[in-house]
């Protein structure tokens, strides 16, 4: 891109990344986006003792190197944005110190957590007030635990924040919560985007250190001297994006319009989760929405994300992490390539179960899980591959069922964006499995989407239809059809009956 530029700051649960964007000439003439990877670095969850905690000061190393990089590349920067995984938070004390490490979502002391949760308040109650899909990853459940655990940490909280607003703050020393993340947390109000202080009150959770959730595209303030020393930007805003990466990436799916009532599109933002959904006008708050456990999220300029949580390919990376644990390190391209050669529908798992949330092997848990459900043991690592996206195309399919009766619509694009994105075996499961048209790209479009907001917010581009028109003329798509769709009924009969009862 052509200076002047705008960072994003784009935090997944696997990796994370600062890349810059800004327009510049196209090939034949007009301006087009263009980003460029300035600083790419992994991200893991780190294991203390039973505990699971993010490595939260390496990853604000690994953005301060992110922004060194760009400021010593592009003569000006116009603004400095971070998107990141949703539900999970950092606190606050009254000395403006960090309370202590921020836990990962997968950290175990939720387990089981749902149960104690419904005792407490009942679970229509719940989703009546916050509209969405019941995980136990939800911010509401850790801090319940965190209550009843007597964390030490909560009770010197004097600010929350949600893992976006966390690094806002370090970079301006400004706390605030943007609303798309805030959105994540199951204790909005997805209508009035108001705290539901009544049901933390239920739960005995503190709500005095909440403060009114902020907008995308809210300048925030400049960087503080002691970032600009450390990184040589200097007067640089902070310009919030949507800070929850899956609202980031929806801004960057390559559609038509924004926020249809009765959409014909829907996507799969597909990473170490899969979030699949449409996007809506307003929230869908109904007891059928209740019933098939979706999720009311919040979008950019006041829309709803209607949508899943999916276990994603999560339980692709795990099996990966496995291999290498049994000294065998293999590539996302060599593994899929051995699982396009592999017998389909050998073996069949819910990316979902909890048995897969969080096991110190993936390999075991799948084993045990065949095991479990009467299938036979796996017998090559293909098989692990090949179940692991087979399993995905197979949730997409019962999610766009449920998408198409919750929606009152015709869905007939899947839009794919993210990192799967790239796996192009798994598209055309999809494609196949789901027999609609599948659109893939752009792969990095959570920083896109990022990169655009800050866009809005600075007045370079004036709607998200615009920003959406932007991006499909800047960056290349690729489209799947569907072929022997038929070949998945029967799997999917027998996956739906193997979900219900696992
Ligand atoms: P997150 O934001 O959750 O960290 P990403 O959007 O970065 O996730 O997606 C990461 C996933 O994308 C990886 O787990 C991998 O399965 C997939 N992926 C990344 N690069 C490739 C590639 N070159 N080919 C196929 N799949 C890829
Ligand atoms: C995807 C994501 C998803 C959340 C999960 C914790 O990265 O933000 O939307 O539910 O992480």
């Amino acid at each position: 891109p052509q200076s002047p530029v705008h960072l994003a700051v784009d935090l997944g649960a696997s990796s994370g990344r600062v890349i810059a964007g800004g327009m510049a000439d196209g090939p034949s003439g007009g301006q087009k986006l263009v980003i460029r990877e300035m600083h790419r670095f992994a991200n893991h969850p780190v294991r203390v003792h039973d505990s699971l905690y993010w490595n939260v000061l390496s990853l604000w190393q690994n953005i301060q190197d992110g922004l060194t990089g760009a400021a010593n590349e592009f003569d000006q920067v116009r603004s400095v944005g971070v998107d990141t995984w949703g539900v999970d938070f950092g606190l606050i004390d009254r000395n403006d110190q960090m309370t202590g490490p921020v836990r990962c979502y997968r950290d175990p002391r939720t387990n089981g957590i749902l149960d104690k949760a419904f005792d407490r308040v009942p679970r229509e109650q719940i989703f009546q007030e916050t509209g969405l899909q019941f995980m136990q990853i939800n911010t509401l459940f850790q801090l319940f635990a965190a209550t009843e655990a007597g964390e030490t940490s909560l009770e010197a909280a004097r600010s929350f924040l949600m893992m976006g607003d966390l690094f806002h703050w370090m970079l301006t020393g400004e706390k605030s919560i943007e609303v798309t993340n805030a959105s994540t947390t199951q204790m909005l109000d997805p209508r009035t985007k108001k705290w539901c202080v009544d049901l933390l009150d239920g739960f005995g959770i503190p709500h005095s250190f909440l403060c009114e959730p902020t907008e995308p595209g809210t300048t925030l303030g400049n960087i503080l001297p002691s970032v600009s020393n450390i990184t040589g930007l200097v007067d640089v805003p902070v310009v919030v994006p949507a800070t929850h990466d899956t609202a980031s990436a929806v801004v960057a799916v390559p559609a038509d319009g924004f926020a249809p009532q009765r959409p014909d599109w829907c996507y799969i933002s597909s990473g170490t989760w899969s979030l699949m959904g449409c996007e809506l006008p307003a929230p869908k708050v109904t007891p059928l929405c209740g019933e098939l456990n979706f999720t009311n999220e919040g979008g950019v300029r006041n829309s709803t994300r209607l949508l899943k949580n999916i276990g994603g390919l999560w339980v692709f990376q795990q099996i990966r992490q496995a291999m290498a644990r049994r000294g065998h390190d293999v590539q996302w391209a060599e593994m899929a390539a051995q699982a396009a050669d592999a017998k389909p529908f050998e073996l069949l798992i819910d990316p979902d179960h909890g048995d897969f949330l969080a096991p110190p092997d993936m390999i075991d848990a799948i084993e045990a899980f065949a095991a479990k459900t009467g299938q036979k043991k796996p017998e090559s690592p293909a098989t692990l591959y090949r179940a692991a996206l087979e399993g995905l195309a197979l949730r997409y399919r019962a999610c766009l069922a449920m998408l198409e009766q919750l929606t009152d619509s015709e869905i007939k694009t899947i839009h794919i964006v993210g990192g799967g994105s790239q796996n192009e075996l798994l598209c055309q499961m999809t494609a196949d499995a789901c027999n609609r048209g599948v659109v893939a790209g752009p792969a990095e479009a959570t920083a896109i989407g990022n990169v655009v907001m800050q866009m809005l917010g600075t007045g370079q581009l004036n709607s998200i239809e615009e920003a959406r028109v932007l991006i499909r003329d800047s960056f290349a798509a690729k489209r799947f059809e569907p072929s022997d769709a038929s070949i998945w009924d029967a799997p999917a009969e027998r996956f739906n009956q193997l979900a219900a009862e696992s």
